[in-house]
């Protein structure tokens, strides 16, 4: 492939992700000096587990619209089966999420934006013990994710590279999507080098996946769990979360919702 071809990859990817990333890096400068006061946190901890994973399922749902967007954009993406846009969508959209996470995670403190203000993890205490280890892990993540210091450029080409990822279960053009991500990939590496960033950057970022893994099925495993013990309430959780999340195989496209 030629350097022209790259940077074609490059520029839409990188456009894409800006048109799509909900809040600009000056609005997130901004808002980095919002944190929920003491009273605000109280507030969150002490609803009930219910209320919690409703208000979690509803910001998720909200993010998830545009990564949906975001892949949309991506040269390439729309151009595969219906049946292989909906895999990756299903497959990759938390572990978009997580990385896109960073660009609203302060490690200074410890702190993510959730609903408008910064928290640290106590603010999701009311989700009970049991998720302690999901949370966890995010902030976990969320710190070993900042230390690596990735540029708006580098985020949007990671996250296009795992969003498509050929690996993944069921796909039927498999062959078409590595095809896309390798020169994603590509143009990852050339992005780092322009930085002159540390030459292992990319096997560094590549090393948090399978944290990332852990952390989508720990969500899973809690989400199942939450269904047994309140079947109503996660009826009720938004449609997009409930199609993209949903362990039963279905034939759903959260590309219209
Ligand atoms: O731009 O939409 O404002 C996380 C959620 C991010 C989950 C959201 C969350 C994000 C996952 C709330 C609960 C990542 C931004 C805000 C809300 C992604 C965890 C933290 C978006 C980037 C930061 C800032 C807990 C937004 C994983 C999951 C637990 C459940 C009970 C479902």
């Amino acid at each position: 492939i030629s350097v022209l071809e790259i940077d074609r990859v490059a520029q839409n990817v990188v456009k894409s992700h800006l048109e799509t990333c909900q809040y600009t890096t000056e609005e997130l400068k901004r808002l980095a000096w919002s944190l929920y006061s003491p009273e605000e946190v109280r507030a969150l901890q002490s609803k009930s587990c219910e209320a919690m994973w409703q208000q979690c399922s509803l910001q998720i749902s909200n993010a998830i619209q545009y990564v949906v967007e975001f892949a949309k954009r991506i040269d390439g993406f729309m151009e595969l089966c219906q049946n292989d846009q909906i895999i990756l969508l299903k497959a990759g959209c938390l572990e978009v999420l997580l990385i896109r996470m960073i660009r609203a995670f302060n490690p200074l403190n410890n702190t993510v934006l959730f609903e408008g203000k910064f928290g640290g993890m106590q603010m999701f205490k009311s989700l009970g013990k049991s998720c302690d280890d999901l949370i966890g892990a995010v902030f976990e993540l969320g710190r070993t994710l900042c230390r690596l210091q990735l540029s708006d450029e580098e985020l949007a080409l990671f996250t296009a590279a795992v969003l498509l990822s050929p690996d993944r279960p069921w796909l039927t053009e498999s062959k078409k999507v590595q095809k896309l991500q390798d020169k994603i990939y590509v143009a990852l590496q050339h992005e780092i080098q322009k930085k002159h960033s540390a030459e292992d950057k990319l096997s560094k970022m590549v090393s948090k996946l399978p944290l990332m893994k852990t952390i989508c099925n720990l969500h899973l495993d809690k989400l199942e769990f939450f269904r047994l013990l309140h079947p109503e309430t996660a009826m009720n959780f938004p449609p997009l979360y409930k199609e993209v999340f949903n362990s039963e195989l279905q034939y759903s496209d959260p590309r219209e919702s």
